[in-house]
């Protein structure tokens, strides 16, 4: 048994120094003190760490990927992402996140099926289990022209698409995101809509270095607000790409119809990559617009990127 060293606050990065991690460290201290206790009781009474511990310890250390570290701009407060979201289900404005909490996650299921080897239905053990998270720092881009930049915490789309093993004949991937009506109120007041919220990629895009699942944010689980348990996370597309609170993940042989590009192909277009070149039908792409503590129409606005920033990962897609 060796005893885990904490580090002063001084010590952590700055990144780091927030309540939640003076928080966090003095739960590592307990369960550093509970553990030596623990080796004084027989083997037997000793079972293997269930999944939960599993997913506190990856939070406690959480590895950050040396690539996805610097942007070139600050991280978004958290009290921001958390506050202006898009999540339509629940309702049209960017205050959802209080009328997001009704999201049920007891019990959640994520079934991956269509043209794989292996099918699976995931629930968040196995998720936990299977795929080791990590924290990346991406820019996000939403195509209203909104920017921020988010410290998500998840996996790599890939390792889900090496443990299904999709067939020669999958060609694109559909992501579900949960729907009931009677839950997601917010829904109907759009008036009809093809819901439930579908998005895809094809499994070339899944497949990219960049294409991420995130289960968490700010060194946390993620809000529901955000999409919990699991959302995609696709930096160089605008963010409507990125389905929230997905159910289902489907490989498929042909482009499936999905959410905005249904309602409006012109203005959403399927491919939807963050291009200053390629103006809205209602607005210029050229700039973008930080989200921040000051009023909209204070923000700052900065030059919109080819690829939101990311050509040199995803260009090559494109060709
Ligand atoms: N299921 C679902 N996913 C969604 C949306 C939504 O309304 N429903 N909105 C999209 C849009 S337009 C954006 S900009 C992002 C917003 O993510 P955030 O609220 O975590 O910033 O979620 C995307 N994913
Ligand atoms: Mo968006």
């Amino acid at each position: 048994m060796t005893l885990i060293k904490i580090p002063p606050s001084w010590q952590l990065p700055e990144s780091q120094v927030t309540p939640e991690a003076v928080f966090l460290n003095r739960r590592r201290f307990l369960q550093g003190a509970i553990g030596l206790a623990a080796t004084t009781l027989p083997l037997t009474a000793c079972s293997t760490p269930d999944s939960t511990t599993n997913k506190e310890a990856a939070y406690q250390n959480l590895i950050k990927n040396p690539n996805f570290v610097d942007v070139g701009r600050p991280v978004t407060a958290e009290h921001l992402t958390s506050t202006y979201n898009n999540f339509y289900e629940f309702g049209t404005g960017k205050s959802v996140w209080r009328a997001a909490q009704a999201l049920p996650l007891d019990n959640w299921k994520i079934e991956v099926t269509g043209l794989v080897s292996n099918p699976r239905t995931y629930d968040l053990d196995d998720i936990n289990r299977k795929f080791p998270i990590e924290e990346r720092i991406y820019r996000f881009r939403c195509v209203e022209a909104w920017a921020m930049v988010i410290p998500w915490v998840g996996f790599p789309m890939r390792l889900l698409v090496q443990d299904v093993q999709p067939t020669s004949a999958a060609k694109f991937v559909r992501f579900t995101s949960f729907y009931d009506p009677k839950i997601t109120k917010g829904g109907s007041l759009l008036g009809s809509r093809p819901w439930p919220y579908t998005e895809s990629l094809r499994v070339e895009e899944m497949n990219n270095e960049l294409a991420f699942f995130a289960t968490g944010i700010h060194g946390k689980p993620l809000p529901k607000q955000n999409g919990a348990p699991l959302r995609m996370v696709i930096p160089w597309k605008y963010g409507f790409k990125g389905a929230k609170s997905i159910v289902k993940i489907e490989f498929l042989p042909t482009q499936p119809a999905t959410f905005w590009n249904t309602i409006n192909a012109n203005e959403y277009d399927f491919e939807a990559n963050v291009n200053p070149f390629q103006p809205h039908p209602r607005w210029s792409q050229a700039t973008e617009r930080i989200v921040s503590d000051a009023p909209s129409l204070l923000w700052e606005t900065r030059q919109t990127l080819p690829f939101n920033g990311y050509a040199e990962y995803v260009a090559n897609l494109y060709t």
